[in-house]
């Protein structure tokens, strides 16, 4: 384990002699044009000396790292376990152990990076990518990853060697904004009535009173439920409190609760 800040750190993941002389150039203040090469020679993440900011989150650095979680990886394409919480801001070493006797990997993205990504490698089952956010792990191996969660929402791990993530070898990330939430429980909630419930697409429709923090007024809509497993514990004409945001054109409740 090398305890190495950066930007040195970012250097040492770096073979190409090239790339590190233009990292340690650019760390000194020269400007990027000024030097030629060819940018499809390399891979991209791992050269740059500002870790890129993701939807994700970002690049931590060791010194950071506020705690440390295991996950193990298998031929039978699940990761154990398959769920994390992590708070916003908090900086994890996320240790992966191969189980298994074929090559598994362990990328953060996003549902929909993933996906695509995903079907890119069952195209091109022999792409090798390299970026902060994913470690390749052979047989019987064990590797690291240190990574700021500095953005709130779900996010996945998955293995993108080819058919693995078909196959389900994928798991879920939450990043909780506690202040948020808190919030949350005071001012933000609106109250609903239940309308209809879909298991099927973890869909709900509330009749429901204004929604302040979306400057909604009183009407009755489908909402995406963030998560659908909240749909079974409720029926037809529940009067809830809820919290609803928007995230990428769609509704979503992240928080509800029966009233009694
Ligand atoms: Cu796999």
């Amino acid at each position: 384990m090398h305890t190495s800040s950066s930007p040195r750190h970012t250097l040492t993941r770096c073979l190409c002699p090239v790339m590190a002389a233009v990292a340690l150039l650019l760390s000194l203040g020269f400007q990027p044009m000024a030097l030629a090469h060819d940018p499809a020679a390399h891979s991209h993440a791992s050269h740059n000396t500002k870790p890129e900011q993701m939807a994700w989150g970002v690049a931590g650095q060791a010194k950071a790292v506020q705690r440390t979680v295991s996950f193990s990886m298998d031929d039978n394409m699940r990761f154990t376990p398959h769920r994390l919480t992590v708070k916003l801001g908090e900086t994890l070493r996320i240790r992966v152990h191969n189980k298994g006797k074929a090559m598994h990997e362990f990328v953060i993205g996003t549902q929909a990076e993933n996906a695509q990504h995903a079907e890119l490698m069952v195209k091109f089952p022999n792409m090798q990518h390299d970026a902060p956010y994913m470690a390749h792990v052979p047989p019987g191996q064990s590797a690291d990853l240190i990574w700021t969660f500095n953005r709130a929402g779900q996010f996945e791990f998955a293995c993108l060697m080819a058919g693995h993530y078909q196959a389900g070898m994928v798991g879920v990330i939450d990043v909780v904004d506690a202040s948020a939430n808190a919030s949350a429980n005071t001012n933000d909630m609106a109250d609903g009535e239940v309308r209809r419930i879909d298991k099927a697409t973890g869909k709900i429709t509330l009749k429901h009173g204004e929604i302040k923090n979306l400057d909604m007024p009183s009407m009755t809509m489908v909402f995406q439920v963030k998560d659908p497993s909240a749909l079974n514990s409720l029926k037809v004409g529940d009067k809830v409190k809820f919290r609803a945001e928007q995230s990428g054109g769609v509704y979503v409740v992240t928080t509800m609760e029966i009233v009694k």
